[in-house]
């Protein structure tokens, strides 16, 4: 087990007994001894190796032992009897936002309550809010927790989506019936989230593949099996449907169910504006549409071969969200989306001195690998103390490693020093213009006070947009995809304010937080917004999120131009001088 999991572990011990209602002594001893964790620069391995853990301040000596038995092990015979001591229903509890071990303790004690259903129960009763330390406003954060939970739930990470489709595709290629197969949907999209899969087989021969496809592991339910389509839910919750069509009709089949329903219906007019009815079974004349199953009188080799029957430019997956993309290709005045290939470094990302989990030189290591002219180092600044954040003096240190490895020549790209700082609550930065002034750029972002109220909070970043030291603005709605809402502002306001002030907003690429919203980034973008693609980095294989950034960058329309991390070492260099 790594620190990073080791540190999880501590975290949910220290609530289990919360729950429990344990001394408050013993409880404490796992939060700090995760928080020591945390906050450790060495290599744990080493420490242990090196019999030094007992000697780290805030780590006694039952922790120890645990620490050691997870890092060697993976496993912990007290944490598997701790699991089993405390009812599933109470830990269910934990997904509620604002529910921690001691508010749980507390309905569990006092009202008895055991699992999301009783608590439904005593909110809309009016009891949670009668309790000491509840009130009305808690109770009502607790019953809307309750709801988005269940609409979490229905949903998945485009990139955890994703993973599971990159296992069911190849083995649906294996099967001898199957001429084409190609996933669709909102997959296919590239939306930030996903309901369910879509996957679309041209085949003569649909049974074996219905066969195979409803027998595949990890499937706990077999919601439809048909001859045509058949729906699958796996373990996790994720569903899968699947529709085997004739090869000739496979392109219309795979346009219509990548939809969106809105691209559809502007498809569909588009079509009878010509005299021809589209629908998942082919293109014909108008006259001939209720006879469904006659044989089309168009032919399409690929979804090109539609578009351009109907006097279209082929329009990406990307861009079928009904915002125009069917009025631009008629004008052939599609734009020319960004690559992946475009990109030539990027500006958020941490290292060991904050809450990374790489060195300045694995990283610097990583960017020489991705072929990268160069790569911004921002930690977070002194206010997140939970993220480890450096104050003035660990800055320091940094700007001066960052500088002294940039002269050693070890690393072909280069490295700018930078900070993650963040945006007070009142609109100011954690460090003072001094001392910005030493960084090539600031990353600036809100990581407290995420649910000020609307005003408040859009004065708030404006005020850090019109800071001359500022760069660009990190994750703007503070939103965790299916975990948290992003907090209430003005963006066309904050939009504007950054055009104003030539201040860069970042697309953040964790999958997680794809933030700003794509659903922004066209109409800023012709407004004149300058877009940086940023992973926020905490380990290697963060990097990879760059593709995910790409895509939603894509489904905003971005082109090369608009994405600052798309210009040379030089261009960059100047931008920031
Ligand atoms: P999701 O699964 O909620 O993330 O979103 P999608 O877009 O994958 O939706 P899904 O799986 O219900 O259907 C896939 C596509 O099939 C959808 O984007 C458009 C098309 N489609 C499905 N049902 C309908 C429908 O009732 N009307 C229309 N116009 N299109 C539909
Ligand atoms: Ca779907
Ligand atoms: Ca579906
Ligand atoms: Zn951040």
């Amino acid at each position: 087990m790594d620190k990073n999991d080791i540190i999880a572990v501590l975290d949910l011990i220290g609530t289990m007994l919360e729950i429990k209602g344990e001394n408050p002594f013993k409880v404490r001893a796992y939060f700090s001894g995760s928080r020591t964790l945390q906050t450790l620069e060495e290599d744990l391995g080493t420490v242990i190796e090196e019999g030094r853990l007992g000697n780290i301040p805030g780590i006694g000596k039952a922790l120890t032992e645990k620490i050691e038995t997870l890092f060697t092990t993976g496993e912990l015979e007290f944490l598997d009897k701790l699991k089993a001591s405390v009812p599933d229903g109470l830990l269910d509890l934990l997904e509620v936002p604002g529910l921690g071990g001691k508010k749980i303790n507390a309905l569990h004690k006092k009202l008895g309550i055991d699992s999301i259903e009783s608590l439904t129960q005593a909110c809309n009763d009016g009891r949670v809010a009668e309790l000491k330390g509840f009130g009305t406003k808690t109770q009502d954060k607790i019953l809307s927790g309750i709801e988005n939970r269940e609409a979490y739930a229905a949903r998945h990470l485009w990139w955890d989506a994703r993973r599971v489709a990159d296992r069911i595709l190849p083995g649906l290629q294996a099967l001898p019936e199957v001429e084409r197969v190609e996933a669709a949907g909102s997959l296919r999209r590239g939306m930030e989230t996903v309901g369910d899969l879509d996957f679309l087989v041209a085949s003569s021969n649909p049974e074996p593949i219905m066969e195979w496809f409803t027998q595949m592991e990890g499937i706990v339910e077999v919601t439809a099996h048909g001859d045509t389509k058949s729906s699958v839910r796996f373990e996790g919750g994720m569903q899968a449907d699947l529709r085997v069509v004739p090869s000739e009709q496979f392109y219309f089949a795979l346009h219509h169910f990548t939809g969106s329903k809105d691209h559809n219906v502007r498809m569909r007019q588009k079509a009878l504006s010509v005299g021809l009815s589209l629908s998942e079974w082919g293109l014909r004349p108008e006259e001939e549409k209720d006879s469904s199953r006659s044989k089309g009188t168009v032919e399409a080799h690929s979804e090109e071969d539609i578009f351009k029957t109907l006097g279209l430019a082929y329009i990406p997956p990307s861009l079928r969200e009904g915002m125009g993309e069917v009025e631009a290709a008629e004008k052939n005045e599609l734009p020319e989306l960004l690559e992946l290939e475009d990109l030539k470094g990027c500006f958020h990302n941490h290292t060991t001195a904050s809450d990374g989990r790489n060195t300045l030189e694995e990283i610097a290591a990583e960017a020489d690998k991705r072929g990268w002219q160069y790569l911004g180092v921002a930690d977070h600044s002194k206010s997140s103390f939970q993220a480890n954040g450096l104050d003035e003096a660990r800055l320091e240190k940094q700007v001066q490693a960052i500088r002294a490895l940039n002269e050693s020549g070890s690393f072909s790209s280069h490295i700018f020093a930078g900070s993650e700082v963040d945006i007070l609550s009142g609109g100011k930065l954690d460090f003072s213009d001094s001392v910005l002034g030493t960084l090539d750029y600031v990353v600036a972002s809100v990581h407290n006070g995420l649910t000020q109220d609307e005003e408040t909070m859009t004065s708030r970043i404006i005020k850090a947009l019109e800071h001359p030291n500022v760069t660009m603005l990190g994750h703007v709605s503070g939103r965790l995809l299916l975990k948290r809402e992003a907090s209430k502002m003005n963006i066309q306001k904050i939009i504007d304010a950054a055009i104003a002030n030539h201040k860069i907003i970042e697309l953040n690429s964790n999958p997680m937080r794809l933030d700003m919203d794509w659903r922004h980034w066209k109409k800023a973008a012709e407004k004149g917004l300058l877009c940086a693609i940023n992973p926020d980095a905490h380990a290697l294989p963060h990097y990879d999120f760059q593709l995910t950034g790409v895509n939603i960058a894509r489904k905003g329309w971005l082109t090369r131009d608009h994405v600052f991390n798309t210009r040379s070492l030089h261009e960059v260099k100047e931008y920031f001088g």
